[in-house]
C-alpha cells in the first residue's frame, strides 16, 4: 500500500515503469515504482494505476494495488526439480524431452499433451501452440480458457463467423441500458464495475439490470435484479426475442441486410417462450419484473449485454451466448457506440490465447481445422514437418485420456488443474498415474506441482515480458523490469529450449519476444482480406524499440486501421462467407442434473480479493482480510431445514468428495441453492476444494464445464472441539478440519475435529518439536485449553481450543505478536485472552486497502461519522478501490 521509507542514502535508483496488471481481463495499466537498494535485489515498492491506460484511467482494485505486496513468496520456485530434487536446466529438459520422444516413438504424438493457461503471455502461448500443432504433430494442446471462455468463443463463431468481441470499454459508459448477466463484476472485474458505477452516477438515465440467481455486490447498482432459476437464462433471452417480435421492436432493415436465419430462430423462441408468463415460470421470477426488463430492452437504443461465467460455465453455455446475441442482432444493437453483446474475459490473457489458437480445436491466428486451406496456410508458414490435421482433446477429455493411459506425458503451464477442473480428485488421481508430468510454475508446491515429475521455475509478473490482450481486444505490454530470480526462465524460452531438445531448434531460435510477436502478426495478415477478425498486419514489422514502447491498442490493426479498432461490425459486415451474421435457433434447456429433495444446488465462483488457487493472493495477509476462510452461503430457511447453525461448520458432499465450509446465512441466496468460493485448495485447507464436488458435465459444443450447477448433499459438521493455532511455521495441523490464513509473521489455522485429543499439550507440542518452552492454562474438566510456545522468548505458537464455541474465540490482536519477543505481562495476557497494554483490537478488517477494522469504524461512527464519505475522510477506508463501500454502508444500518 504505502512504500516503506528507506534510508535515502541506501537507495541507488528509483524508477517508474509502465506495465499491465497480471490479474483479471480488465487489463489495467500499472505504474510500478522500482527501487534499487545497495547490495539488494531491486524490488517494486509501490504501484499506481496508469492515468493514460484506456482500461483503467488511473484506477486499480485492491488486488492490483497489492501487486508489490505479493512479490515474494516463501514458496517461490527458484530451481528446476526432478523427482523432488533440484537439478540443472539441461538435466530437467533432457530428461523431459527423452520422455516425450520415447512416448511419441512408441505411441504416436497423440500420447502427449500440453495444458496451458490464459495467464501466459501471447508470445509464450504462440510458441507452445506452434511446437505442438506444427512440430510434435498433435492438437492435444488445450488451456484453462476451456473452463472460462470456450462457450463464448463458439457462440461468437456461430453468430459472427469469428471469435470477435464487438465492443470496447467506453461502450459500458455510453450505454443507456446495461444487462449484467451471470457476472459478479463488482468482485471479478472491479475497475470496470467502478467505471460503470461512475457513469451511472453521472448519467442517471442509464439503467442496470442484473441477472444472477444470487443477489451479489454487483446488484448494488441494479435498477432491477432478476434472481432467476439457475441455468434458465436461455429461456429469458428466447422470451425476449419473441417479445421484441410481438411488440414490433425489431430492426427489420438490419435483419434483412445483414443477417441469416432470423425466422427459424424466432419460430423456435416463440414456440418455447410464447409470452412473459411462460418466461416467468421457466425462470422462476415475477412476471412483472420480466415485463419491465423486456420493456427496457425494447425501448432503449443503446443496450449492452455484459456476460460472464454464469452464462459460459454451463452445459448449454454456447446456446445461452447465442440466445443473447440473437436479441442484439434482431434489434441492430451491435457495432454502435453503447450497443453490443459483450462477453467479458476472465484472465489477463484469455483473449491472447484465443488469438494464437491455444485451444485444441483452433489453429493459430483465428484459423481452424475445419478449413483445409487454413491447415495448409499455417503448415507452409511454419514450414511445419508434422502438421496436426484435426481437433485435439478438450480439457476435461484430455484429463480423462490421461486417466485412461492414452495420454502418457503432459506439460502443464501456468495453471493448477488439480484444483480447478471438475472432479478435481479424479484429476489428481489421473496425474498420479501418468508416466510423465511436467509443470511450469513460479510457485513450487501447488497441488498440481506436487504431482509432477519435473517442475520448472518460470518468471512471473514484473519479470516476464510480453503482450497480453484484454476483454476489449486491447493489446498491451506486460513489462519485465526485474531480473529473473534464481534459475527461473521465461516460459517462451523454456518452450523453445525444449523444442531444441526435440530437434526443432532452428524453428524456435527466437532471440527476443518481439521476434515471436512479428511472426504472429505476419501470420494474422496472410490471405486476410476481411477473412478473419484477428488481424494485426500493421504490426508485422514492428521494431524492437516500438515493441518495447507499445501503447495499448485494440485489434484489428491494419493498413486502414493503423490506430486500432474500437468497435467491430459498424459496417454491418461479419466474418462469415457471405459477411452476414447468423441467428441461431435456440432450444433452451436447464442444467444436466436436477437436485433431488434432499440435495441442494452448488454454485461456485469468486471472492473479491482472491485470485483462483491463491498462489499469489493467498500470501498477503491484507488480501485475506475480506474473506479468510472457506464458507458456504445458505438461505436462512435452508439453514433451519438442514439443522445448521450460522458460524458453524457444515459439509457439502458429492459421493465421497467433501467440502468443509463455515455456514453464512444470507437472503442473497435462493432457497435450495448454496454458493461456495472456488479458491481454497489443499495448500490452504484440508478439505475445502470446491471442484472436488463439481460434476464433469460439459457443453457439447464448447466442452466448457457446468461449474455453476452441481446437486450435492449438505449436513452439519459435528465437532467435539474447535479452536485456532497461530504458528510461525507452515504446517498441516492434525485436525479433521483446518483452514490457513497468512499473517505478516506466520500463519493462523482455524481448527475443528470430531474427536477430542486425550492430551491437548501433547497434541500441539507434538507438531512443533523445536519448541520446548510452553505456558498454558487448562480447566479441570478438560473443556478448555490455551497454550503459547516460545523459542528464546520469541512467540512461535499459540494454540487455543475448547469444546464449546465461545471459549476458543479468536484474538485478532495476537496476530501481530507472533514472532516477536514477549514480556512476562504479555505471556499472561495471551493466557488470559485479553490484549496486553498498548495493543489495540481493531476487529475484522473491512477496508483491505487501508487495513481499517470494524471496531475502528464503529468507534468513528459513534464519534459522529454519518456516512461512508465521512468515514473515508476520517479513516481513509473506502477511498482507494471502493469495494468495501457496501460494507461500510451496512455498518450504518
Ligand atoms: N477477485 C477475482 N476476480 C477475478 C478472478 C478471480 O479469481 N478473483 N478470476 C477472473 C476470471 S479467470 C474470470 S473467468 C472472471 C469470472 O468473473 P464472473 O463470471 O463475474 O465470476 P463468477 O463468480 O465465477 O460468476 C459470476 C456469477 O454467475 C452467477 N451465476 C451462477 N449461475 C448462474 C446462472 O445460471 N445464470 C446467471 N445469469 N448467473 C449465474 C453466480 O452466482 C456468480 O455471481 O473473473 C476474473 N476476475
Ligand atoms: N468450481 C469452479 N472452478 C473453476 C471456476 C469456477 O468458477 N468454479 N472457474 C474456472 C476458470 S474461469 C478459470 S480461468 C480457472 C483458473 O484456474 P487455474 O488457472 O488453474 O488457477 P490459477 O490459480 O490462476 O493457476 C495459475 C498458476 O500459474 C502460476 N503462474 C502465474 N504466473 C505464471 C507465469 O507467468 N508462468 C507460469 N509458468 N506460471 C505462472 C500460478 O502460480 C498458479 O499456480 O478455474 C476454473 N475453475
Ligand atoms: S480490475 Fe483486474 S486488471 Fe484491474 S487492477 Fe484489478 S485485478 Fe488488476
Ligand atoms: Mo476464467
Amino acid at each position: 500500500m504505502s512504500n516503506p521509507v528507506m534510508a535515502a542514502d541506501n537507495i541507488i535508483a528509483r524508477e517508474k515503469v509502465a506495465t499491465t496488471c497480471c490479474y483479471c481481463g480488465v487489463g489495467c495499466g500499472v505504474d510500478a515504482e522500482v527501487e534499487q537498494v545497495a547490495n539488494e535485489p531491486s524490488k517494486v515498492v509501490a504501484v499506481a494505476g496508469s492515468q493514460s491506460h484506456p482500461a483503467n484511467l488511473g484506477r486499480l482494485c485492491v488486488k492490483g494495488s497489492s501487486l508489490h505486496e505479493t512479490q515474494s513468496s516463501p514458496d517461490r520456485l527458484l530451481q528446476p526439480m526432478l523427482y523432488g530434487n533440484p537439478v540443472d536446466w539441461d538435466t530437467a529438459l533432457d530428461t523431459s524431452a527423452d520422455k516425450f520422444r520415447q512416448i511419441i516413438a512408441e505411441h504416436g504424438p497423440d500420447a502427449v499433451a500440453f495444458y496451458l493457461s490464459g495467464q501466459l503471455l501471447t508470445e509464450d502461448y504462440y510458441v507452445a501452440n506452434k511446437l505442438m500443432k506444427g512440430f510434435i504433430g498433435t492438437s492435444n494442446i488445450d488451456t484453462n480458457s476451456r473452463l472460462c471462455m470456450a462457450s463464448a468463443v463458439v457462440a461468437h463463431k456461430r453468430a459472427f463467423g469469428s471469435d470477435a468481441v464487438p465492443a470496447c470499454y467506453e461502450d459500458l459508459e455510453q450505454t443507456d441500458l446495461l444487462f449484467i448477466v451471470g457476472s459478479n463484476a463488482a468482485y471479478a472485474h472491479p475497475v470496470l464495475f467502478q467505471r460503470i458505477a461512475k457513469a451511472r452516477e453521472e448519467r442517471p438515465e442509464m439503467q442496470v439490470v442484473v441477472i444472477d440467481p444470487r443477489r451479489t455486490a454487483t446488484c448494488d447498482i441494479a435498477d432491477i435484479h432478476l434472481p432467476l432459476r439457475p441455468g434458465s437464462d436461455a429461456f429469458f433471452f428466447n422470451g425476449l426475442l419473441a417479445y421484441l417480435a410481438r411488440n414490433n421492436k425489431l430492426d427489420q432493415s438490419f435483419i434483412d441486410a445483414h443477417t441469416n436465419g432470423f425466422d427459424t430462430a424466432l419460430a423456435q423462441a416463440s414456440e418455447q417462450c410464447p409470452d412473459t408468463a411462460d418466461v416467468a415460470k421457466a425462470c422462476d421470477i415475477p412476471e412483472a419484473d420480466v415485463e419491465s426488463a423486456y420493456k427496457l430492452f425494447a425501448q432503449q437504443e443503446k443496450v449492452i449485454t455484459f456476460f460472464s461465467q454464469g452464462i459460459n460455465q454451463s452445459s448449454s453455455g454456447v446456446d445461452k451466448g447465442n440466445a443473447i446475441i440473437n436479441c442484439h442482432l434482431a434489434t441492430g444493437k451491435i457495432g454502435k457506440p453503447g450497443s453490443a453483446p459483450f462477453s467479458i474475459t476472465g484472465q489477463p490473457n484469455a483473449m491472447g490465447g484465443r488469438e494464437v489458437g491455444g485451444l485444441a480445436n483452433q489453429l493459430a491466428a483465428h484459423m481452424g481445422f475445419d478449413k483445409p486451406e487454413d491447415i495448409e496456410r499455417v503448415k507452409t508458414f511454419w514450414d511445419a514437418p508434422n502438421m496436426a490435421q484435426s481437433n485435439g482433446l478438450k480439457a476435461v477429455d484430455m484429463f480423462r485420456a490421461i486417466e485412461e493411459g492414452k495420454i502418457k506425458a503432459v506439460w502443464i503451464m501456468a495453471t493448477n488443474p488439480a484444483v480447478t477442473l471438475p472432479e478435481a480428485g479424479r484429476v489428481r488421481r489421473a496425474l498420479e498415474q501418468c508416466d510423465w508430468v511436467m509443470v511450469s510454475d513460479c510457485i513450487g508446491n501447488t497441488d498440481t506441482a506436487k504431482l509432477a515429475h519435473a517442475v520448472l521455475p518460470a518468471t512471473t509478473w514484473s519479470e516476464k515480458h510480453g503482450t497480453v490482450t484484454n476483454s476489449e481486444r486491447c493489446i498491451s505490454l506486460q513489462k519485465g523490469f526485474l531480473p529473473a530470480p534464481g534459475e527461473a526462465r521465461h516460459d517462451w524460452q523454456i518452450i523453445c529450449q525444449f523444442a531444441a531438445k526435440l530437434g526443432f531448434g532452428k524453428d524456435f531460435d527466437y532471440t527476443h519476444q518481439a521476434d515471436i510477436f512479428r511472426e504472429h502478426a505476419a501470420l494474422s495478415a496472410l490471405d486476410n482480406d476481411h477473412a478473419r477478425a484477428f488481424n494485426i498486419s500493421a504490426m508485422q514489422d514492428i521494431t524492437n524499440n516500438d515493441y518495447e514502447n507499445l501503447k495499448p491498442i485494440r485489434w484489428p490493426v491494419t493498413a486502414t486501421a493503423g490506430e486500432g479498432t474500437d468497435r467491430l461490425f459498424s459496417d454491418g459486415r461479419f466474418y462469415t462467407p457471405d459477411q452476414r451474421a447468423n441467428f441461431v435457433a435456440i432450444d433452451a434447456r436447464l442444467p444436466v442434473h436436477a437436485a433431488s429433495l434432499d440435495q441442494v444446488v452448488l454454485n461456485t465462483g469468486r471472492v473479491r480479493d482472491q485470485w483462483h488457487t491463491m498462489s499469489r493472493t493467498g500470501t498477503a495477509s491484507k488480501l485475506l482480510a475480506h474473506v479468510d476462510e472457506p464458507y458456504i452461503d445458505i438461505h436462512p430457511k435452508d439453514i433451519e431445514q438442514f439443522h445448521l447453525i450460522p458460524g458453524d461448520l457444515a459439509v457439502l458432499a458429492n459421493g465421497s468428495a467433501k467440502y468443509f465450509g463455515r455456514v453464512q446465512a444470507t437472503e442473497s441466496q435462493r432457497r435450495g441453492e448454496v454458493f461456495v468460493p472456488m479458491h481454497w485448495n489443499n495448500k490452504y485447507a484440508v478439505s475445502s476444494c470446491a471442484d472436488d464436488l463439481v460434476n464433469p458435465e460439459v457443453d457439447p459444443l464448447s466442452g466448457q464445464p457446468e461449474f455453476k450447477h452441481t446437486p450435492v448433499r449438505l449436513k452439519p459438521f459435528r465437532q467435539a472441539w474447535n479452536g485456532f493455532l497461530l504458528s510461525t511455521e507452515d504446517i498441516q495441523p492434525k485436525a479433521e478440519y483446518w483452514a490457513k490464513i497468512t499473517l505478516d509473521q506466520g500463519y493462523k489455522f482455524r481448527l475443528a475435529d470430531g474427536t477430542k485429543p486425550d492430551d491437548w499439550l501433547a497434541w500441539v507440542s507434538g507438531q512443533f518439536p523445536d519448541v520446548s518452552d510452553w505456558v498454558r492454562v487448562q480447566d479441570s474438566n478438560d473443556q478448555f485449553f490455551r497454550a503459547a510456545g516460545f523459542i528464546d522468548g520469541v512467540l512461535k505458537v499459540v494454540f487455543s481450543a475448547a469444546t464449546d464455541k465461545t471459549s476458543a474465540r479468536e484474538m485478532r490482536w495476537l496476530d501481530s505478536q507472533l514472532n516477536t519477543k514477549i514480556d512476562a505481562n504479555t505471556r499472561f495476557a495471551i493466557l488470559a485472552g485479553v490484549p496486553g497494554a498498548g495493543v489495540e483490537d481493531v476487529g475484522n478488517i473491512i477496508c483491505s486497502c487501508f487495513q481499517v477494522g470494524e471496531n475502528t469504524i464503529k468507534k468513528a461512527i459513534a464519534g459522529g461519522c454519518t456516512d461512508a464519505e465521512s468515514l473515508g475522510e476520517k479513516l481513509k477506508c473506502g477511498t482507494n478501490c471502493g469495494s468495501c463501500i457496501p460494507e461500510l454502508k451496512a455498518l450504518f444500518k
